[in-house]
């Protein structure tokens, strides 16, 4: 393939960079977080309820000579049941082929498997420690952390940054682009991310669900969007059918709730982030269905679009 090359002013030739950065860690640790800051888009589903993260979730950032492909992933975890057990393949295969791993952290200590895993992996690629949450964490804590991770002596450089304040995100950025290999880019620099539309509204309404409904439930959830219309005037909206799955005849009175409440305020919070996905307004309807034990079953995992 050619080498595409972009002349700058002085007339000497910069030749692009282009690259793989998968974005590690425990749940909750603010991968997903950060990858809508850096992508500066509403890609992935982020809600405080750990393992929000189910697929592997690719977000672009194109600067003038430069394109990061980050990747979002499930947290590592010990999976308890088939979901979980694919999650943690997802997020174990997303770092085949990448150029640059980023290790988030919200946690004071690696443990034995985390230590491990660190050491296997900077072995092949730099690996660079991010602190998150500095917003939020107190400076004294996260000079700890930096101490406790730093000793691991894995890293290829450590930062700490804010994906809510946008704080420590640039220095990042140039650290990666450095480790970036000079080739042309993979995508359109307007691409945002190759998931389709339907994936990411299915998406943006399972958050919404996390976000409606109690601490326990949303691992039961999986949602599929059923049917996609597009406007057939200029004035008439996008019909979005989405499916909410769960497992249980009683969960499915509680996604509903009293009069259907629930399902309507699901709605109302899923809407406005689809929309601005969409680029129009929408009309969406949810529809709540029973799938037992889907969570557990092969069959309806890679029914529902879990990789193995
Ligand atoms: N204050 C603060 N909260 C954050 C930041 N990044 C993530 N969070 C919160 O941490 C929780 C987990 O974030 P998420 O991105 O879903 O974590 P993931 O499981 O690693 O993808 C959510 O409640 C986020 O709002 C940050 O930079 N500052
Ligand atoms: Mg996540």
């Amino acid at each position: 393939m050619a080498r595409e090359e972009v002349h700058v002013a002085s007339g000497e030739a910069a030749a692009s960079r282009a690259g793989f950065v998968a974005l590690i860690g425990r749940p909750n640790a603010g991968k997903s977080t950060l990858l809508n800051a850096l992508v500066g888009e509403h890609l992935a589903a982020v809600s405080s309820k750990a393992q929000t993260t189910r697929h592997r979730i690719p977000g672009f950032r194109t600067e003038d000579f430069t394109q990061y492909v980050f990747v979002d992933t499930p947290g590592f975890l010990d999976p308890a049941y088939a979901l979980q057990a694919r999650m943690l393949e997802t997020a174990l295969g997303a770092l085949e082929g990448v150029d640059v791993a980023c290790w988030l952290v919200d946690h004071e200590q690696p443990d034995a498997r985390e230590e491990a895993l660190l050491r296997e992996l900077a072995g092949e690629i730099p690996l660079f420690l991010v602190l998150t949450k500095s917003d939020q964490v107190p400076a004294a804590k996260l000079e700890r952390r930096d101490e406790t991770w730093g000793a691991l002596s894995v890293w290829a450089g450590r930062f700490r940054l804010s994906a809510k304040t946008g704080e420590g995100l640039d220095a990042l950025l140039m650290a990666i682009r450095e480790r970036l290999p000079e080739q042309p880019f993979f995508y359109d620099p307007e691409d945002l991310t190759d998931l389709n539309l339907r994936f990411l509204a299915a998406e943006l309404v399972r958050e919404a669900c996390y976000e409606e409904l109690g601490a326990e439930l949303p691992y039961s959830i999986h949602v599929e969007v059923t049917e996609w219309r597009e406007p057939a005037a200029e004035s008439d909206k996008t019909l979005i059918r989405a499916t909410v799955y769960v497992e249980r005849e009683s969960q499915k009175g509680i996604v509903i709730g009293d009069g259907g409440r629930k399902l309507t305020a699901i709605g109302r919070r899923a809407r406005p982030p689809i929309e601005t996905l969409v680029g129009g307004p929408v009309y969406l309807e949810l529809w709540v269905k029973v799938r037992p034990k889907w969570s557990r079953r092969d069959r309806d995992l890679t029914h529902f679009g879990y990789k193995r």
